[in-house]
């Protein structure tokens, strides 16, 4: 999505994926290359972008490379979060990011091993980031841990896997959505707070600013499913209807789904405010409308 990336940034950000995926021994080079496949040039990586200017609107010296390694942890969650998803016995998708998923170029077991591997060595960065202290790290970590496992994104996707799609409401799919996709959108927003030392209120509203935009990202991605095309998304759309998916377009219609889609980011927006005006706030909040009208 080049209009929501900081072109500086993103580069750096490549650059330390890279780093972070050459194996060191030669053992490694197979599980390495599995984990490259599907992290490096690839991906709008929205969630990294929030990492970097949340970093930035903490009142501060507004370096956001404090953030880079907890950017970089949570782009490689994200990153093992779509192989798993991908998988056969997941959501079944061949393709990701414009190219094979990773399962179909190394094999089901590889990509189970890639995914491992890659939530592992997000652990290991983020409790090492060398631009901030071992309290930053510990917390950092928590962050990480609380919001992908059985209390966030893994909960969600159990929930979507095995939940009985005709008995799910308004409610359940709020909390599915908010589990499977806000918990890791918030937890990259509340990490550029703690990279840069903001304080509890900060990074409360980092939270509410994420779960709220998060919701939104998903609920855009139904209907994207609905509405996209393969060229630019880079996967296969009506995956949600023919498997007749609970959705909000299914449940609500693609209009309200539209409608709750800009409340949410309106309620994200006004988070914003413990930030002040400055101009990183400004580009989140640019960030949070231009994702509204996002095609992929
Ligand atoms: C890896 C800890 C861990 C858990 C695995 C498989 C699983 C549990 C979770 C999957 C959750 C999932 C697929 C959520 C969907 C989130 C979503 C909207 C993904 C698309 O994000 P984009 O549009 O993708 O930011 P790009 O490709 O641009 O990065």
């Amino acid at each position: 999505m080049p209009e929501t990336v900081n072109a500086e940034k993103t580069a750096v950000l490549e650059s330390r994926l890279e780093q972070l995926l050459t194996p060191k021994e030669k053992a490694g080079k197979a599980i390495y290359e599995a984990m490259a496949y599907s992290t490096l040039n690839g991906g709008k990586r929205v969630r990294a972008m929030l990492a970097f200017l949340f970093c930035q609107a903490v009142p501060g010296d507004g370096d956001w490379l404090k953030v880079l390694d907890y950017a970089a942890a949570v782009e490689m969650i994200h990153a093992a979060s779509l192989i798993h998803d991908d998988l056969p016995a997941m959501d079944n998708d061949d393709f990701r990011r414009g190219k094979p998923s990773n399962h179909k170029v190394y094999g089901e077991a590889g990509a189970i091993l890639a995914g491992d591997g890659l939530i592992i060595k997000a652990f290991e960065v983020a409790a090492s980031n060398p631009f901030c202290t071992p309290a930053q790290n510990m917390k950092a970590v928590g962050i990480l841990a609380s919001r992908t496992g059985a209390d966030g994104m893994t909960a969600g996707q159990m929930l979507d896997i095995y939940g009985d799609e005709s008995k799910i409401d308004g409610e359940t799919l709020k909390t599915l959505h908010t589990l499977k996709t806000s918990c890791l959108i918030s937890a990259a927003c509340m990490l550029g707070c703690v990279a840069a030392g903001g304080s509890e209120i900060q990074q409360k509203a980092a939270e509410e600013f994420g779960i709220c935009l998060g919701l939104a990202f998903q609920i855009k991605d139904d209907i994207l499913d609905i509405e996209g095309d393969f060229e630019k998304m880079g996967k296969t759309p009506g995956k949600d209807a023919k498997e007749n998916k609970a959705t909000y377009p299914a449940l609500f219609g693609l209009e309200k789904s539209r409608k709750m889609c800009g409340e949410l980011t309106e309620r994200a927006v006004a988070a914003l405010s413990e930030f002040g005006d400055s101009a990183a706030a400004e580009e989140l909040k640019n960030l949070a409308f231009r994702l509204l009208d996002r095609k992929f």
